[in-house]
């Protein structure tokens, strides 16, 4: 059942995350006043008795799975094990123990990297499984795919109203900045931050060439926040299957990224590459018909984000 009523209990897991934040400010803004927050040490995501005891306890109506382990191209790579075990283990403690607590509506978020490496773009949600998935972050992608089948397992079966978004390359305020774990958005403003004024090159990983799409976080909470209250036969006759892509409909290359960031930045350092770390997927567009027919739109454009991300980098101290 869609979200309307201001009261209901929302519990947003993850939230001190980028986008379990943004969801948190999204649903305080539209005036929902009843949010459930945990802190990783007040529950453990991983501790499914204690999962199964805080639903019992809060029953929560809606639930939002924002908590994850994640990380960028090189973290993926080199922590396999934890990304596939953990992730399994908190999406499927949260996702079954919200059926168990009669849960009305919950939104599991997935990622792009669910879809196989080469197929067509843009990204359709039916691509799902017809191919061999991007090497470097499959572990990631093979847990968020059991997530999905678990929401849509859970709805033939009991006929709950679970559903999966797939958010394209999230960024913005909160974001790890750190340069071995994080993606690059937040990698490459602080290269550049640092860099500025030095007159050295900044090296950027692969090759460049690989082309992504950047969603501003506010943005994807705000999406969420729409498919939270979309009634029912709206949403699932846009996504018969339970799937929505979430992204802006435009991408670009690292290359492009790199140079619209040191504008931002004000540095004007020369870009090199290192071809000894991977490039990762060719391509990564979403096809965004479906959340679009469901009447949202981004607006928040690039370098707008880009900018109130690095204001927020150079708040936290730079
Ligand atoms: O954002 P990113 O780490 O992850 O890398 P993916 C995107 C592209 O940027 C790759 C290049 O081609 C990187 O080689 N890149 C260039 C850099 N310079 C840098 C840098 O300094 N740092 C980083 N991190 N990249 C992730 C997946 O894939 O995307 C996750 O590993 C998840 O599982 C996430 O799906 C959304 O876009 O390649």
């Amino acid at each position: 059942m869609h979200l309307s009523d201001s009261n209901a209990p929302i519990f947003v897991a993850g939230h001190r995350g980028l986008v379990g934040s943004g969801v948190v400010r999204a649903l305080e803004r539209a005036g929902f006043s009843n949010l459930i927050l945990r802190s990783r040490r007040e529950l453990d995501l991983l501790d499914g008795a204690a999962v199964d005891e805080f639903y019992a306890r809060e029953k929560p109506a809606y639930v939002v799975v924002a908590a994850a382990k994640v990380g960028g191209i090189l973290a993926n790579d080199r922590y396999p094990a934890d990304f596939l075990f953990d992730n399994l283990q908190i999406q499927n403690n949260l996702i079954h123990g919200a059926w168990s607590a009669g849960v009305k509506r919950l939104v599991f978020l997935g990622s792009t990297c669910i879809y196989p490496k080469l197929a067509p773009q843009p990204l359709k949600e039916e691509y799902l499984l017809t191919g061999p998935l991007e090497p470097t972050n499959q572990w990631y992608a093979i847990a968020k795919i059991a997530g999905v089948k678990l929401c849509e397992a859970l709805r033939r079966q009991h006929g709950v109203d679970f559903v999966s978004m797939m958010p394209t390359n999230m960024y913005g305020p909160g974001d790890n900045f750190d340069l071995q774990s994080s993606h690059v958005l937040p990698a490459l403003i602080r290269k550049f931050h640092e860099a500025k004024g030095s007159g050295k090159p900044v090296t950027l990983w692969g090759s460049g060439t690989p082309k992504r799409e950047f969603m501003y976080v506010d943005d994807l909470a705000s999406s969420i926040l729409h498919v939270l209250r979309t009634p029912e036969e709206e949403l699932f006759e846009a996504a018969p299957d339970g799937l929505i892509n979430a992204g802006v409909g435009h991408d670009l290359s690292i290359a492009e990224l790199a140079e619209t960031i040191r504008r931002v930045v004000g540095a004007d350092n020369e870009i090199v590459y290192d071809a000894t770390k991977p490039d990762g997927t060719p391509r990564k567009l979403v096809d965004v018909t479906r959340l679009f027919s469901l009447g949202w739109r981004p607006s928040v454009g690039l370098e707008e984000g880009i900018r109130r991300t690095y204001d927020w980098y150079l708040e936290q101290g730079g």
